[in-house]
């Protein structure tokens, strides 16, 4: 892409009414616009990075064996009223009537549609184990909206509901949907460590959160030092098989790390002192086993070996994927804009031209440009005419990785600058050097 043809409004002022980082520089940076409170416009830069983690967020769904489909946000509110909740949500769910006066809502969540879909076409044991999920826009009329996209009223989120014929069975598939989240927010470049939570209004009593270390998070959590340090890392994972997936849980959740809703001083106190971490989280994620809470209330049972008829077995799993452009945002960035990790950035690199009209200097440009989709990479070329700062300004507010700066004096050595965004170092070397580098870095990710 051309700076030149882009749509990329950033703001030179911070705007007052951010409080926190993300939120700031979401709008700084032309990735998002206000339409309401808590409902937001995705400009192309946000819009993209939003595409790159829905895209993370399919693929390690579906290497799970989970399988995708889509759910409309509009729900007819007589689904909810089987399950008991159309009365239970309370002021959170934004209720609307159609023309004939019948009582709809834009859904907060999807169990009881899931369900449904479940019930009309599933019957017999030998169609399950089956997990299903979406990508889908929700609504929750929060009380108060805030923090950006991070607690929006209008959000996306990737929900799950797995669907079994035991507790066993479903207990696995909890334990699938827990490796495979490790393992999202891994490909993002983030720490989220599941804790001990608390279910509320989806029900269930075997619940965990995944969070996000910031100070600007909204739960308080209290973890064992030695949390954060574990890693799922590059080892293969078999999901089928549950003696594999139930280690990997309980490598990540027997030290101590709970959120302030399940939080237990006297156990806390065992942990040695040094140890003992009290911070704030964001929450990116959460599971839930539920048994037979709403197929039970909504009748979807399903035929055993023997030929007894039984509620199927479910729980539900959700991601932030909005909020997560908020967390990630949080966990990187300094005081000149964000810093992306690779894995989500929305253009791989940049391409300043520090003398935009010069022959060479911008033929040089287009070859680089030129070479790095030829790659299949996609960089961001500032093509404008316009001072070195106030590019370098952009570049950093942005949040590239990695930017090749080129220009008439480096030219004349036949180099060019390769910067690293996160640690600022700058190294001189070839154009084709630098495309090389480039397409290197990206191999891994
Ligand atoms: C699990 C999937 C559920 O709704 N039902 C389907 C279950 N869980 S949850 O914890 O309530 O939500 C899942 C994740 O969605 C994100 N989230 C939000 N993001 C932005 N703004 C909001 N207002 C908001 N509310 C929830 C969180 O990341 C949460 O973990």
């Amino acid at each position: 892409m051309r700076l030149s043809r882009y749509f990329l409004p950033v703001l030179k002022e911070n705007p007052a009414e951010a409080q926190i980082v993300s939120h700031r520089l979401m709008l700084r940076a032309g990735m998002i616009k206000q339409q309401a409170a808590g409902i937001y416009s995705w400009l192309p830069l946000g819009y993209k990075v939003l595409k790159r983690i829905e895209q993370i967020v399919h693929e390690e769904q579906v290497r799970a064996g989970h399988i995708p489909l889509l759910m409309p946000t509009l729900q007819p509110a007589d689904l909810w009223r089987e399950s008991g909740r159309y009365d239970d949500y309370g002021q959170e769910m934004l209720r609307i009537k159609d023309r004939h006066e019948r009582d709809m809502l834009y859904g907060p969540t999807n169990e009881e549609m899931i369900t449904d879909i479940f019930r009309s076409y599933v019957s017999s044991y030998k169609q399950l184990p089956l997990t299903l999920y979406h990508i889908q826009w929700k609504f929750r009329d929060e009380v108060r909206p805030r923090f950006g996209v991070m607690r929006g009223r209008e959000f996306l989120m990737k929900d799950g509901y797995n669907f079994d014929l035991t507790k066993e069975d479903a207990l696995h598939a909890y334990n699938r949907h827990m490796v495979s989240y490790l393992r999202t927010y891994e490909r993002m470049g983030l720490t989220a460590i599941p804790m001990r939570a608390a279910s509320g209004p989806i029900g269930g009593d075997n619940t965990h959160e995944f969070l996000v270390l910031a100070q600007t998070g909204e739960s308080e959590v209290f973890y064992d030092a030695k949390v954060p340090d574990l890693k799922l890392g590059e080892r293969a994972v078999d999901y089928d098989n549950r003696d594999e997936v139930a280690a990997i849980c309980e490598e990540f959740t027997t030290l101590y790390a709970r959120t302030d809703e399940t939080h237990d001083e006297a156990v806390f106190n065992q942990i040695p002192e040094e140890r003992r971490m009290v911070g704030r989280g964001i929450e990116v994620g959460q599971i839930f086993y539920f048994g037979t809470k709403y197929s039970e209330s909504m009748g979807a049972t399903v035929v055993t070996p023997d030929g007894n008829r039984v509620p199927v077995e479910m729980g539900s799993h959700g991601i932030g994927v909005s909020r997560l452009l908020g967390a990630l945002i949080e966990a990187n960035h300094d005081d000149k804009g964000i810093i992306w990790p690779e894995g989500v950035t929305p253009f791989h690199v940049g391409i300043v031209n520090l003398k935009q009209g010069d022959t060479a200097t911008d033929a040089a440009c287009e070859a680089i440009y030129k070479a790095l989709q030829g790659r299949g990479l996609d960089p961001l070329y500032d093509d404008r005419e316009d001072r070195a700062g106030a590019k370098f300004a952009t570049m950093d507010l942005i949040g590239l990785p990695w930017r090749i700066t080129v220009g008439p004096r480096g030219l004349a050595n036949n180099v060019v600058e390769l910067t690293c965004r996160r640690t600022g170092e700058s190294e001189e070397m070839s154009a084709t050097a630098a495309v090389e580098r480039i397409v290197k870095i990206y191999e891994a990710h």
